[in-house]
């Protein structure tokens, strides 16, 4: 990870896009991973707005546990590492697919959710308001199979964007100004799959900067890119050893 160091070492603005693998080390399963979410079926229907207009408990069965009992998961070494480059005044700031909200629970300022968050819920009908921990409470009291619903009977469904949504404007904004004014930019634990956001470090290419990933499995960027690594864990130690803890 020598060259990468050097690297963030020697820019003038790096930034992050990280994806479900940096929460695979917190014990949350990712999507494409040996043990994504995708090998179970019905898998690709949890997150697709039209099938949560059909038949929300699709969703709520799904995520009982990746969504609603997040809680329980703290962040992992990927997520400390970002804090500590931020901290030393190195890292100008992380888009993340990922809706576990375990980038501010670890202390990053700067994170920009391109696929929205849980943290509030929205009624499909009414469009009214609840925080997640009211939907937490909801479905604790609701038990199994049950499905929180507004006043008017519409289903509460997260502000996570779903495949056939569009993604929340202001963050995807900003995570597109950071791709095109880093010089460089560090893709973490994702398959760059899923578009626009797999589109980000493409600008940053497009822009001339140099493009870092680290993942598991190979990405259509790997090319491309400046290195590419393996392992998220080695990445994680090799930045806290730089920027401490
Ligand atoms: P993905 O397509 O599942 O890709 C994850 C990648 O991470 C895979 O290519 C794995 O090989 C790699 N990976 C997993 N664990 C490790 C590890 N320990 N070391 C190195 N590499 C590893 O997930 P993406 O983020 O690319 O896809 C975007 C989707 C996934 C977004 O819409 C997310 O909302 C969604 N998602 C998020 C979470 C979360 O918030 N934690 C969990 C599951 C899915």
């Amino acid at each position: 990870m020598k060259n990468l160091i050097k690297a963030i070492k020697e820019a003038r603005r790096v930034g992050v896009l990280t994806g479900a693998g940096i929460s695979t080390l917190c014990g949350i399963p990712d999507f494409r991973g040996p043990q994504g979410l995708y090998k179970q079926k019905d898998a690709e229907k949890i997150f697709d707005i039209d099938w949560f207009d059909r038949d929300p408990s699709i969703y709520y069965r799904g995520c009982a546990e990746l969504v609603y009992g997040l809680e329980k998961f703290t962040p992992g070494p990927v997520h400390k590492a970002l804090v500590s480059m931020e901290k030393a005044g190195c890292l100008e700031g992380i888009a993340t697919q990922n809706i576990d909200m375990l980038h501010q629970k670890a202390g990053s300022k700067n994170v920009y959710e391109v696929h929205g968050s849980p943290i509030l819920h929205h009624c499909r009908w009414c469009a009214d308001e609840k925080k997640f921990e009211e939907i937490c409470e909801m479905l604790r009291r609701g038990g199994e199979g049950f499905i929180p619903r507004c006043k008017c009977g519409g289903a509460y469904k997260p502000d996570i964007t779903f495949f056939g949504e569009a993604l929340p404007e202001k963050a995807f904004t900003r995570a597109q100004a950071l791709a095109i004014s880093s010089d460089v930019f560090i893709v973490l634990g994702t398959s760059l799959s899923v578009f626009p956001a797999a589109g980000l470090p493409r600008l940053t290419l497009q822009a001339g900067g140099k493009v870092f990933i680290v993942n598991a499995q190979p990405t259509p960027l790997d090319d491309y890119a400046a290195a590419r690594y393996d392992d998220l864990a080695a990445f994680a130690q090799a930045i806290l050893e730089e920027f401490g803890e």
